[in-house]
């Protein structure tokens, strides 16, 4: 039995079971949507949309073979290696976002992880303290990190780092073979003892089952606290990847997933990620609904193309959204209030759990 009032109260808990999280996947849109909702409005403005901009900084030739990631030398995908930017390219760049509208700048690199002590991690932290000084919140997702290079990244000025889950414990070996899970948990840790805020999602339409997706959620949810940024990408089908003829994923589950992440982390940010160029304006509305408060703007994610700035000016403008109004990088204020399962007894929506 779900309690929607406990849910709705926006309490921010570790312990949802996998049966739990499933009832509330499963809600009927309806109620699903008008929780999240509810949960959102508690933690945030309900018409600021967060924009954050990428820049691959090194693309291509990456050592991991991820199943969906144009970037993995394993597949002939046609992208064209580069090595490291320079900072001024960097800069240039992130001065660019600026001035579109962007309030986060995150910068991808195609590493298994950063070489240590080496001339280019000394580049990326460069790069780093020059794109904070411009005064935007700076991300970064370089691939696994330990606790030095954490430390490092963070004294450069780093706010938040991105380092994806990608999908349950389960299907994770479906994915990847050059990396375990908790490799990546590890990485997690170790951002996390830095002091950088955590940006860590995962990717849905990969061919996983519905269990997959909520093995995911429960991953996530579980991290304490939960991670403050949320990217839910839709798998960009990439020629050459093995997935590249992945059945397409019921535009609906990606709302769930959205929905769901909301429900269950309410605090934290869910970012609309990857895939937005292969949804309907009317879906991506149906993910602002859902609770999804942040994007990519731009017209390319690291490899791979995005709506770009005319097409989400115009979807702000029929939706009545507006852009997170950027600032001074900001510190996680949020209490974090944990707590065991709560269960009361009024108003329960009659779920099997
Ligand atoms: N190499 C680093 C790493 O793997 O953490 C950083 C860059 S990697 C491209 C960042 C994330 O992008 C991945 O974890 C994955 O979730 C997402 N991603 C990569 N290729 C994608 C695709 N084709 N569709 C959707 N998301 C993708
Ligand atoms: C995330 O979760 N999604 C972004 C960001 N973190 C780094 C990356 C999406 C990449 C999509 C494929 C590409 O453009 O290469
Ligand atoms: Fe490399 Fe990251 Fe792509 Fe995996 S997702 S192949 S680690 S760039």
């Amino acid at each position: 039995m779900l309690n929607l009032d406990q849910l709705a109260s926006g309490e921010v808990r570790y312990d949802y079971t996998r049966a739990e999280i499933q009832a509330i996947y499963d809600l009927p849109i309806t109620r699903l949507i008008f929780l999240a909702q509810s949960v959102h409005q508690k933690y945030f403005a309900p018409d600021e949309i967060q924009m954050s901009t990428l820049l691959s900084i090194k693309t291509g030739g990456c050592k991991e073979n991820c199943a969906y990631c144009p970037q993995s030398a394993h597949y002939s995908t046609g992208v064209d290696a580069q090595g490291l930017l320079s900072v001024e390219a960097i800069v240039t760049a992130a001065k660019e976002a600026k001035a579109n509208g962007s309030s986060r700048f995150c910068m991808g690199a195609a590493w298994r992880s950063p070489p240590k002590k080496s001339q280019q991690f000394a580049q990326v932290l460069e790069a780093v303290t020059a794109v904070r000084n411009l005064g935007l919140e700076v991300c970064t997702t370089l691939g696994m990190v330990d606790e030095e290079q954490a430390f490092a990244l963070k004294e450069a000025g780093v706010h938040a780092y991105n380092h994806n889950l990608d999908t349950s414990p389960e299907y994770y070996e479906d994915i990847i073979q050059t990396r375990v899970y908790q490799d990546r948990l590890d990485t997690l840790k170790a951002v996390r003892k830095a002091g950088m805020t955590v940006c860590c999602g995962g990717i849905v339409g990969m061919g996983e089952a519905k269990i997959d997706r909520i093995g995911l959620l429960e991953q996530l949810h579980q991290l304490a606290p939960h991670p403050e940024s949320v990217p839910i990408n839709l798998l960009v089908k990439v020629e050459g990847t093995p997935l590249q003829d992945e059945e397409e994923l019921d535009i609906f589950d990606m709302v769930r997933t959205i929905a769901t992440a909301c429900i269950i982390m309410p605090a934290s940010r869910v970012r609309l990620s990857a895939g937005r160029t292969k949804m309907s304006d009317e879906a991506q509305a149906m993910c602002f609904l859902a609770g999804a408060s942040s994007i990519f703007t731009g017209d390319k994610l690291l490899t791979t193309p995005n709506p770009g700035d005319d097409a989400d000016q115009k979807l702000f403008a029929r939706l009545g959204l507006k852009p997170l109004p950027s600032g001074p990088p900001k510190e996680p204020e949020r209490e974090v209030v944990r707590s065991s399962s709560t269960k009361q007894n009024n108003s329960a929506y009659e779920a099997t759990v």
